[in-house]
């Protein structure tokens, strides 16, 4: 079978974190490659893994690497094909790392996943090989359901064997709401402006706006279709989940995150498509990376660069670009800076 993926280490030692990333790939049964190369150890090996399988049908790498982890970076140097970025924690708690992975200029992106977070860099691979292979789709979205059941187990196993005078166990009991299970409203279809666009933005507030707008130029440029809409999760719930819902055709979502980035969150827990993550900064100066990225087990935030949109547009087009060698080209300018913005 020929990989679809490549996992690349930047040492022996990461191998743990690569454990949980190929546990996921074997549950989904995707076929794929490991090696191990270093950034500043063995440039020319990065170099000569990623041309190659760039060349032999790699649709998705994946790099996992500690501290000064320049790994994805340099994957993404010689590869038109999106980058997932696993920082491993070795040191400094994994900051040094995550920092590394995922501050990275434009038009480079790295679609960075939480420290350590193997299981999820395998899962958003899996999610961009899924919006061209209906197969490899309908098994990350059993994946979601498993990840669910889990929950609703818990419920039963954890908060059933409580033996308090006071809890009252048998209050509500709700079982098993699907992941698609909510409704949208008859005017949904209303909110939107562009609704077969191929890439939704979402814009938590409108101080964010002008990085949605950065992603829409370059969108333009790549002839991707997209929508964009301010609508907050948490004061406008209902039309935030209509909007959401409604973009049936939606290939990919942009979520424009600030504060505890509920957009990123929100999105990802109505969707099982891929979600890119923007963080942003505030008034004060503080930024919203790791409210972003740091997405626990099952649900993925594809995570750029602070207030970077157009590195989030980059990696749709290169998400996007997979199966469309259109993209691929445009990109391939872009990168050259043979178009000027
Ligand atoms: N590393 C290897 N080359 C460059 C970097 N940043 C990382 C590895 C590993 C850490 O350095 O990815 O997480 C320690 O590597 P080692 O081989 O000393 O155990």
């Amino acid at each position: 079978m020929t990989p679809k993926i490549m996992i690349i280490l930047g040492s022996g030692s990461d191998i743990a974190i690569a454990e949980k990333a190929m546990d996921i790939l074997d549950k989904l049964e995707i076929p794929y490659s490991l090696k191990i190369a270093s950034a500043h150890r063995t440039p020319n090996l990065v170099r000569e893994i990623v041309s190659q399988g760039t060349d032999a049908g790699i649709e998705v790498f994946i790099g996992i690497a500690g501290l000064a982890a320049h790994l994805p970076g340099s994957i993404a140097a010689y590869t038109p094909r999106p980058v997932i970025g696993v920082p491993v924690d070795v040191k400094t708690g994994g900051i040094d790392a995550l920092e590394s992975v995922v501050q990275m200029p434009y038009p480079s992106p790295i679609a960075t996943v939480g420290i350590d977070r193997g299981d999820n860099a395998a899962i958003l691979a899996a999610q961009f090989i899924g919006l061209h292979d209906e197969e490899v789709r309908l098994k990350v979205r059993q994946l979601r359901k498993d990840y669910a059941q889990k929950v609703y187990d818990s419920n039963e196993k954890i908060v059933q064997q409580i033996d308090r005078p006071f809890i009252q166990n048998d209050f509500l009991r709700i079982k098993n709401l699907e992941i698609n299970g909510v409704k949208v409203d008859a005017d949904a279809e209303q909110t939107c402006k562009n609704k077969d666009a191929e890439v939704s933005i979402i814009v938590g507030r409108q101080t964010d706006l002008p990085t949605a707008k950065k992603a829409g130029v370059i969108l333009d440029r790549l002839k991707i279709s997209y929508d964009i809409k301010v609508v907050c999760p948490i004061r406008s719930t209902k039309k935030f989940t209509n909007y959401v819902k409604s973009m049936k055709n939606v290939k990919i979502f942009i979520g424009i995150s600030s504060n505890s980035s509920q957009v990123t969150g929100g999105i990802v827990g109505l969707t099982d498509k891929p979600v890119i993550g923007v963080p942003c900064t505030n008034e004060n100066g503080d930024d919203y990376l790791l409210t972003t990225v740091s997405m626990p087990p099952g649900v993925p935030v594809a995570t750029v660069g602070i207030n970077n949109g157009k590195n989030a547009a980059v990696l749709a087009g290169e998400i996007l670009g997979i199966d469309n060698p259109n993209i691929t080209g445009l990109l391939d300018k872009l990168k050259d800076k043979k178009i000027n913005l």
